[in-house]
């Protein structure tokens, strides 16, 4: 929490209290460049550029979305999971990332954006989702792979958002990140029991991950000099990392995970550049990306048909808690 500075009575409206709006302006605006510079957190009650505020709702909004919508694919396989043991992990990792959305939408909240206007936006398409959750679980396998590089991507990308300048969003990430990690490990523990199991299991294992690596690779956004907003978010400490760095960061350290687990990655140009320090890897079908970011994907219809039909039959939960809410008043709640 920023400590420092006293944000409702900037110095410039103190000092000068008929300079008029502009000074007002410049010294609140000041006083937020200077909450950044010393690495504070900005907090709901402090003055912020409208453009930082719009940024953070349409990132934190789009990052909720895709917790609600990432638990389609894999809840797909909860009945016909291969164990008692793997359907109770499967159930609670499930319900881990509805919890992420509702710690997102309450981040969103106190940037003034309502979950009912956000959640109206992701069922009218006017904000987005992750990408890869537009493509399909065919097997069993799919749900290991989700977990090692899904949530394995997640991670990557998310660590460095605990330290995002906007408090609510930075702390709800510290929790988020803490159980994506156990996500990533229980796929990868999943995965390595069928790459070491019967022929038939290991190349289950291994089609999930030729399937899945490529669509993982696009989650961290596009390449940098396409990304539209990186240059302005990294300058606002929302976002820490260009899209490329953490992408970068996510193929070095799936290499080894893969080589322990048995399993390769589908991509012939995939290799260690000793001068770069890094592995290089082959080119990313960026035509595919912008085809499911338009609604062209394998399953963009399916996964929003879905979602509405869920929050329309949520319908009477909703005006039974009104209703509840309205007869005995806050404080009994
Ligand atoms: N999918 O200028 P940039 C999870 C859009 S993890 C769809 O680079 P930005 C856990 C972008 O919105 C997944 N759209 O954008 C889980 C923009 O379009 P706009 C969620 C994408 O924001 C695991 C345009 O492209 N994680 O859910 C994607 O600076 C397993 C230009 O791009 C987060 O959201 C994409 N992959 O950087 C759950 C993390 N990439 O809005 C269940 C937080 C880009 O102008 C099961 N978000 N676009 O119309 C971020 O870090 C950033 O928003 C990036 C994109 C890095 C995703």
């Amino acid at each position: 929490m920023a400590m420092t500075a006293v944000r409702e009575t900037p110095p410039a409206s103190r000092s000068a209290p008929d300079a008029g709006h502009e000074a007002a302006d410049a010294g609140l605006e000041a006083v937020f460049e200077a909450t950044l510079a010393a690495d504070e957190r900005v907090e709901p009650r402090d003055w912020m550029p409208d453009g930082y505020r719009a940024t953070l709702i349409r990132q934190i909004a789009q990052h909720a979305h895709s917790e609600i919508i990432g638990m389609q694919p894999e809840a797909n396989w909860i009945t016909r999971a291969p164990s008692l043991r793997r359907k109770a992990i499967l159930m609670a990792k499930v319900q881990d990332e509805a919890g992420h959305g509702l710690y997102l939408y309450s981040a969103a909240e106190t940037l003034g954006a309502s979950r009912d206007e956000l959640l109206d936006k992701l069922h009218s398409g006017r904000q987005r989702y992750s990408s890869i959750f537009n493509y399909p679980t065919l097997t069993w396998a799919d749900v290991g792979a989700i977990g090692w590089l899904v949530d394995g991507a997640a991670i990557i990308n998310q660590v460095p958002l605990c330290r995002c300048s906007y408090g609510p969003y930075a702390r709800a990430m510290v929790r988020i990140c803490k159980e994506e990690s156990f996500h990533q490990r229980q796929g990868f523990e999943s995965l390595l029991a069928l790459s070491q199991g019967t022929p038939e299991q290991h190349a289950m294992a291994q089609d999930a991950v030729d399937r899945w690596w490529w669509p993982s690779l696009m989650m961290f956004g596009p390449p940098d000099a396409d990304s539209t907003h990186s240059a302005q978010s990294m300058a606002w400490k929302i976002k820490r990392h260009s899209n490329d760095e953490l992408r970068q960061r996510f193929v070095d350290i799936c290499v080894p995970q893969a080589e322990a687990l048995g399993l390769t990655l589908p991509d012939p140009e995939l290799r260690w550049n000793d001068e770069r320090g890094h592995y290089d890897y082959g080119a990313i079908d960026w035509d595919e990306f912008q085809q499911v970011l338009r609604g062209n994907g394998p399953c963009n219809e399916q996964r929003l048909t879905r979602r509405r039909r869920a929050h329309d039959n949520g319908a009477w939960v909703r005006e039974a808690a009104s209703a509840y809410a309205a007869k005995h008043g806050p404080e009994e709640r």
